[in-house]
């Protein structure tokens, strides 16, 4: 019997040949694709969350959790579009533009597909052009982070360039980084701020009603 629990802990370990050889093992039992990455991967995920949120685990444990979650993903995701599973709605993810940091941005991206998103990482110093396009392509949430108190601004530039482009109704727009606070978001009218990787999952959940 494919054994989920084993899948959870190898990825909650960071143990990617052991997540690998399990996945592999649980289709070739015939068990769906989704059941693998819902009680598998993701249960594992969610454990890291809660680890990372109580300061259990620190962000070398949580990437290399990642990096086993995606070298899983790399087998399950083509087998999951073909039972065309759906995700959980479509998040455009980028630091803003004039900042470089993409640690914490990427630890967001990986926990949001952990938790059956789909991703589309934009990467570093994105120019708001560039997450309009995103929402113009199917984005349902777009998701900015900014490490430097200098390119905050970029952030409330972006929510500006999705009204300007009459897009902003279609879209849940959350922020997040050190320096950035609900205060901050409240002032430039974004929906939705998180502090940390795995509260970004919950606020994502939250603006999309999933
Ligand atoms: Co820079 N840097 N850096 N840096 N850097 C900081 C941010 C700084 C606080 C260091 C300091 O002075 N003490 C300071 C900013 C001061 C300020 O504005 N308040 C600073 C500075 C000044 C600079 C430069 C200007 C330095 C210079 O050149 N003079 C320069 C700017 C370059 C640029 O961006 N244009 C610069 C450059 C760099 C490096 C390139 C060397 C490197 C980045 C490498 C990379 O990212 N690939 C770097 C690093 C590594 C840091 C520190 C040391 C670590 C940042 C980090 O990765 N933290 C940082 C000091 C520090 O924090 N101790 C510093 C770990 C990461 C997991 O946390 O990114 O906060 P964090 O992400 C968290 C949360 O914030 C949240 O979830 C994550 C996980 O819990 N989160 C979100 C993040 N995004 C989110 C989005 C969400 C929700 C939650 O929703 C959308």
């Amino acid at each position: 019997m494919a054994d989920m629990e084993a899948l959870a802990q190898a990825i909650i370990n960071g143990k990617a040949p052991d997540a690998v050889s399990l996945t592999q093992a649980a289709l070739a039992e015939g068990m769906s694709p989704e059941k693998i990455l819902n009680q598998g991967l993701v249960a594992g995920m969610n454990v890291v969350g809660v680890k990372f949120k109580n300061n259990d685990f620190y962000v070398p444990e949580v990437l290399i959790a990642a990096r086993a979650m995606a070298k899983s993903m790399e087998i399950l995701e083509p087998k999951l579009v073909e039972t065309g599973v759906k995700p959980k709605g479509v998040v455009a993810i980028g630091t803003v533009k004039g900042d470089l940091h993409d640690i914490g941005k990427n630890l967001v991206a990986m926990m949001l597909k952990g938790a059956g998103f789909q991703i589309m990482d934009l990467g570093v110093d994105v120019k708001p052009e560039k997450f309009v396009e995103a929402v113009k392509n199917g984005a349902g949430v777009v998701a900015l982070s900014a490490l430097l108190t200098t390119t905050m601004p970029a952030m409330r530039d972006t929510i500006e360039a999705l009204k300007a482009e009459n897009v902003r109704n279609r879209v849940k727009v959350m922020i997040g980084g050190a320096p950035v606070t609900q205060n901050y978001a409240d002032e430039i009218s974004a929906d939705g701020y998180a502090a940390d990787a795995a509260s970004a999952v919950d606020t994502a959940k939250e603006l999309l009603g999933v």
